[in-house]
């Protein structure tokens, strides 16, 4: 017998299935300008895969002579006000707020989009994940029946032009991305890696193992720890199958290895990725933390998730690192049921700035000034060449980086933001820019997935956002609904409440090119491939 649930959902399949049907031949129109396709083959590139990173990425010609270590620590959905040191009065955060006043605090920083298996990608690569082919959420390849089930409603409301939901370009990061640990070990650096992976589910695909995209060392888990099972993993050994809801050791697991880390390579330059299951749902705080702040369980796990990195710090200054190592700290994405966004708007899963704008500290003692403040903005994918310039390397040639060396801003030597644009994705879609102090949307076409209501090129929201009045005197016609295209000005409106769209028509009109120039080169050449002089290289090495 099919219990009440899953009768209702095959009731659903079938009257969706019936109006499919009814209205079949109408494929989803991509208006244009929100252009969706594209042919998949450049992510699929086995010669590419195969090329050595030791071809595009060199060590320049002024390497320091002391590399500096590099610890980046990653939180999972902490929004933008969820530290003390950005606002929070419900939480306590000793560790990150000692951080934030030993180092510098940017307030205008983002994650390179509003989930997290893209975020990561763009952190790793220094490019908009769009190019990694991480375009969405990479979900746990063993799902439950009901999430299949829901997926597979999205992927059919989608070509019924009901919902938008589109599967990642690829189901793991290409070999022929270049990440961080991969170029910093041209440098020498041994590199680790502790915590939640989720770039390619490496328990059904062991070619997407941490320690196949540049990890010396891995320990942690494939992906959120809302996907079950959620195996635990030490390099390319699973050491347990399920964790289950058994996670209230997990923090302090991760958080020991990455102090192990830090002490099996405190002799030479170390590259150490922390990216911890905190503050993603479900929260299992320990026994230690639970109950302890004013926030709920989010707000226990993230004074857990503040303890495990007072002790990473801690073992920092225990070996005397402290002065010779970048520390920086920043989360995937804006807050999602539960967090702060210090009130603006949006959450995980929107372009807006909650969705996207991260608390971001970046600590190196002697180098960054204590207790300065970075306002430019500047997204996650600028890390990648930060690092790599610090380390003294040169490269990727071969590529488009979209990110900019944050150098600049970060020691208060040019206090301007390196990027004339930054772009914000909604999945594969670019929805807005930021420009200088101004925020403009071309169009915000959902919320979360599987269905909005109000998206161009579908058939629901073609007609809601269609709705006119005409008055039948003047015949004047208006438009019932949706305010698109949307500017705001973040230096009055953080919130993003005016849009002063028809006000600024030449702001607008310069943020929508910015957008579709970069959308142009994007369909023309998505990964970024830059022609090299690669047969030269190949036959000198
Ligand atoms: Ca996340």
């Amino acid at each position: 017998m099919l219990s009440r649930k899953h009768a209702g959902v095959v009731l659903a399949l079938l009257v969706i299935v019936i109006a499919w049907l009814v209205v079949s031949g109408k494929r989803p129109s991509v208006v244009p300008g929100l252009r969706a396709d594209i042919d998949l083959a450049p992510f699929h590139d086995a010669e590419r895969d195969a090329r050595p990173v030791t071809l595009a990425v060199k060590p320049g010609a002024a390497a320091p002579l002391r590399k500096p270590n590099f610890v980046v620590i990653l939180a999972d959905d902490l929004g933008y006000g969820d530290l003390e040191s950005y606002g929070t009065k419900a939480i306590r955060t000793p560790n990150l707020d000692s951080l934030a006043r030993a180092g510098v605090r940017f307030t205008q920083f983002y994650a390179s989009a509003n989930v997290c298996s893209p975020s990561r990608a763009g952190l790793l690569t220094g490019r908009y994940p769009v190019r990694t082919g991480v375009s969405y959420i990479i979900f746990a390849s063993g799902l439950s029946f009901g999430h299949s089930v829901d997926l597979a409603l999205a992927r059919l409301g989608t070509r019924l032009g009901a919902s938008k939901y589109h599967d990642p370009y690829v189901s793991g990061l290409p070999d022929s991305e270049i990440t961080l640990p991969e170029a910093l070990k041209v440098a020498g650096y041994a590199t680790g890696m502790v915590g939640k992976w989720h770039l390619g589910d490496f328990s059904a695909d062991p070619k997407f193992l941490p320690t196949r995209h540049g990890f010396d060392f891995f320990e942690g888990i494939p992906h959120s720890n809302d996907e079950f099972p959620v195996s635990y993993w030490r390099n390319d050994q699973m050491l347990v199958p399920d964790v289950g809801l058994r996670q209230e050791r997990l923090s302090a697991d991760l958080t020991r290895a990455a102090v192990g880390f830090i002490e099996a390579n405190r002799d030479r330059p170390f590259f150490l990725y922390v990216a911890p299951k905190d503050v993603h749902l479900p929260f299992f705080p320990s026994a230690d933390f639970k109950g302890r702040s004013a926030a709920g369980p989010y707000g226990d796990a993230v004074e857990e998730l503040d303890w495990g990195v007072g002790e990473i710090l801690r073992a920092l200054d225990e070996h005397g690192l402290g002065n010779d190592t970048l520390v920086l700290f920043t989360s995937d994405n804006g807050a999602w049921y539960d967090g702060s966004t210090d009130g603006l708007r949006g959450r995980k899963g929107m372009p807006f700035e909650g969705g996207q704008r991260v608390p971001m500290i970046a600590r190196w003692p002697g180098r960054l000034a204590a207790g300065s403040e970075v306002a430019a903005p500047t997204m996650n994918i600028d890390v990648f060449p930060t690092l790599l310039r610090l380390a003294g390397l040169v490269g990727p040639s071969d590529r488009v980086i979209d990110g900019r060396d944050l150098w600049g801003v970060m020691s208060g030597a040019d206090p301007q933001s390196p990027h004339e644009a930054l772009l914000f994705f909604d999945d594969r879609v670019i929805d807005g820019v930021r420009m200088g102090p101004w925020k403009y949307y071309r169009y915000v076409d959902r919320y979360y997935w599987p269905t909005p209501l109000d998206s161009p090129g579908s058939l629901v929201g073609d007609r809601v956002a269609g709705y006119t009045y005409t008055d039948p005197e003047t015949r004047q016609t208006i438009k019932l609904i949706s305010s698109f295209p949307a500017l705001y000005d973040l230096r009055i409106d953080p919130g993003e409440s005016y849009n002063v769209a028809d006000r600024n028509p030449g702001v607008s009109e310069k943020a929508l090119r910015a957008i579709e120039e970069w959308e142009n080169d994007f369909f023309t050449n998505p990964r970024g491939w830059k022609p090299g002089p690669f047969a030269e290289l190949k036959e000198g090495q």
